[in-house]
């Protein structure tokens, strides 16, 4: 039709409950929710219908051979870039700490596999978050990690996924969820774009990631991208169990300044920020006079397949994930957290330009990414939606 999507017909979301490209003029549509909830007895009992050769599979996470399953089906199926260069390559460990909340729900981890040779041909998951958009908080699924195997794509798979999740969501009371795509749908809360920070800039171009800039050498590349071997900021240093309570404090103060952003409490935090190796780090400063925790950064790991390269199999990216600054400058805070992630042999350091990234991401080195995120809520209008720096949420 046009290369303008907003002018692309959706046969699957123009029937859902989200912001259709049409109302966007629209100003006498309220924010929230778009359709309310319906009665528990009406959600539909019985999983949609699959195409007869395959099955649907709750699957349990703990279970380290369907764990294994899950790793491959998205090591070779999940997001690519534009060029097909790389593919993610989520860790087991990763899949179950995204997918394991405190409070998650195992009907929300849902598998398709052919009924014959039980192979898992695809999936897509839940958890459970509060979300606020202005002054509501709300409870929400966060949805990830939908993946049909490369071979039975274009079969209107997902639409069915999609659908079967939502009953799920329904079935616990939950009418909203939120999801990050890089391709458009009806219809962007807002959208964002990847930064990318050089660590070892020689990789990085090796694997073609990168390119020298002009007038460039490789070692006047090397250098432009070097960093002291040690965090600056006195009192800078790894989060531990006994923060949290501390973490919390600063994060909720922190993220009230959004207008949407997830609604963390010291479970939350426990979970989703407490140190797991080669899954999330954190780290904050506390100030060595008075012991008060005031600033914390933190990042997950998220390393990427390299395709078709003889050289390199595997690129090792950390992804910013919530910072928070109250007394150290925040371009100061990550440049340590760049520090440590070098110290920790990552490759590249990612970073949305949500929150207040901004302020630091050209100071700091990084580079814009060509690909860009788009953030959705599902069942909840935001009118005119949002700019990125009014984003409080990373999804992971
Ligand atoms: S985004 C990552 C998505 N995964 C990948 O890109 C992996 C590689 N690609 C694939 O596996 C993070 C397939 O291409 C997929 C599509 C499975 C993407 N989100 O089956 P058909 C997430 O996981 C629509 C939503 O023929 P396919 C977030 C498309 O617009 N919709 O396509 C997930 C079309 O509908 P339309 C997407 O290529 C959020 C229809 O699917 C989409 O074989 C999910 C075509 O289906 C995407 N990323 O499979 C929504 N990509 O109306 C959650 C395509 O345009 C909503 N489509 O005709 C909330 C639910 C809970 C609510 C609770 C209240």
């Amino acid at each position: 039709l046009s290369s303008n999507p907003a002018a692309r017909r959706h046969k699957f979301w123009e029937t859902q409950p989200v912001g259709q490209f049409r109302d966007v003029a629209d100003t006498s549509l309220p924010d929230g929710p778009i359709e309310p909830p319906t009665p528990l007895s009406e959600v539909r009992a019985d999983p949609y219908p699959l195409p007869a050769a395959f099955e649907w599979l709750t699957c349990d996470l703990d279970d380290d051979a369907l764990l294994a399953d899950l790793y491959s089906l998205l090591a070779h199926n999940y997001v690519e870039d534009d060029e097909n260069m790389f593919r993610f390559n989520y860790s087991p460990a990763f899949l179950r700490w995204a997918l394991k909340p405190p409070s998650f729900f195992r009907a929300w981890h849902i598998g398709v596999r052919a009924k014959e040779s039980k192979k898992l041909v695809a999936f897509i998951s839940g958890v459970p978050a509060r979300i606020r958009a202005r002054d509501d908080v709300v409870r929400m699924a966060e949805i990830n990690f939908l993946c049909v195997h490369k071979k039975l794509r274009s079969k209107r798979l997902a639409p069915v996924l999609i659908r079967e999740v939502t009953r799920r969501v329904h079935q616990e009371n939950i009418w909203q969820a939120a999801y990050t795509a890089g391709v458009v749908l009806p219809t962007p809360i807002t959208t964002c774009r990847y930064w990318h920070r050089s660590l070892n800039p020689k990789k990085l171009i090796d694997v073609g990631f990168s390119r020298l800039g002009p007038r460039m050498t490789m070692s006047r590349t090397v250098r432009l991208y070097k960093l002291p071997d040690a965090p600056l900021t006195p009192g800078f240093r790894r989060m531990e169990l006994r923060d949290v309570a501390a973490v919390t404090r600063l994060l909720r103060a922190y993220l009230a300044r959004f207008v949407v952003a997830p609604d963390f409490d010291e479970v939350d935090v426990e979970h989703w920020l407490l140190p797991q190796e080669d899954v999330v780090d954190s780290y904050l400063v506390e100030s060595p006079e008075t012991h008060e925790v005031t600033d914390f950064c933190s990042f997950y790991t998220l390393p990427s397949s390299v395709l078709n390269n003889a050289n390199y199999a595997t690129l090792k990216a950390a992804y910013s994930y919530y910072n928070v600054s109250t007394k150290t400058a925040l371009q100061q805070l990550m440049n340590d957290a760049l520090i440590v992630a070098k110290q920790k042999n990552y490759d590249v350091f990612n970073a949305l330009d949500v929150m207040e990234n901004e302020s630091f991401l050209k100071e700091l080195k990084f580079g814009p990414g060509d690909g860009q995120l788009h953030y959705y809520l599902y069942n909840y209008r935001i009118r005119n939606g949002i700019k990125p720096s009014e984003l409080g949420l990373v999804l992971l």
